[in-house]
């Protein structure tokens, strides 16, 4: 069994540090999922402990674009602390500070905010559009504390699938009221649409996507809570964040998120 408090150590010190770390495979040698989801776990322990609270959950990689971003075909699950939400400012847009993170990349997504709670083994996206109050349009900043943002799948879990922060836009839908899948998703970065897609990039289905969010936690007796930010994975590939980046994510029917690195 893997030291999973020593490698959770490891990962927030980089944090800390602002400085990214070897990944943790090459160091192993092998590096099992279930070890991997464990040093997760010891990450969020850690963060728990110092005060930090859950906000929700995320899943990552589950666009073909992300998959062949990060050289990794399989989605992974993660969380989304509460220290981690940022909101809009008085003009609409979030500012970043990018002095506190390593080399952050943004990327738009599709964000379910759940009314009631939803899990067990067999939950279905028609359990999850149930259980959810909205979809909102959102973009994530995320930032691999590992060296030029590189990784295998195990490594990314470890590292909490890269998450650091998110911002949620204010023009939710209820998720029965349209087709998660025909949503359309345009993402532009300093004037420039860097990628467009609908809902449909997310394993054909948004929703069918946080079920199988909701089966995973399901192995470890946890469930998607009522309240919880939920992001269902990015439909185009990601972006660099630096000072004076600006980056907007508008949705069809979701409205428009904005940040702005800082
Ligand atoms: C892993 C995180 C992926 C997403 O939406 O696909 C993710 C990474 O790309 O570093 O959050
Ligand atoms: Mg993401």
């Amino acid at each position: 069994m893997i030291d999973a408090d020593k490698w959770a150590d490891y990962l927030i010190a980089a944090v800390a540090d602002r400085n990214a770390v070897a990944p943790i495979v090459p160091v192993v040698g092998e590096l099992p999922l279930d070890d991997a989801y464990a040093i997760q776990a010891a990450v969020l322990d850690r963060r728990l402990t110092a005060g930090d609270a859950l906000a929700g959950a995320k899943l990552g990689l589950t666009s073909v674009a992300k998959q062949q971003q990060m050289g990794v075909d399989e989605p992974c699950y993660g969380w989304v602390y509460a220290s981690s939400v940022l909101s809009a400012g008085d003009d609409g847009v979030a500012e970043v500070k990018v002095s506190d993170l390593i080399h952050p990349r943004c990327e738009p997504e599709f964000v379910f905010v759940m009314a009631q709670d939803c899990g067990g083994s067999d939950v279905t996206g028609d359990d999850v559009l149930d259980a959810s109050a909205s979809v909102v349009g959102g973009i994530e900043v995320i930032d691999s504390r590992f060296e030029k943002f590189s990784f295998t799948l195990a490594d990314v879990v470890a590292d909490n699938t890269s998450a650091a922060r998110v911002v949620i836009g204010s023009d939710g839908v209820a998720p029965r009221s349209t087709d998660l899948q025909a949503i359309t998703c345009e993402f532009e970065v300093d004037g420039v649409i860097t990628g467009s897609a609908t809902g449909a990039a997310l394993l054909g289905d948004p929703a069918a996507c946080v079920a199988m969010l909701a089966r995973h936690l399901a192995k470890y007796d946890r469930k998607l809570e009522a309240g919880w930010t939920v992001m269902a994975g990015a439909p185009t590939d990601a972006q660099p964040l630096t000072v004076g980046t600006q980056a907007t994510a508008r949705y069809g029917g979701l409205g428009a998120v904005s940040i702005r690195g800082v």
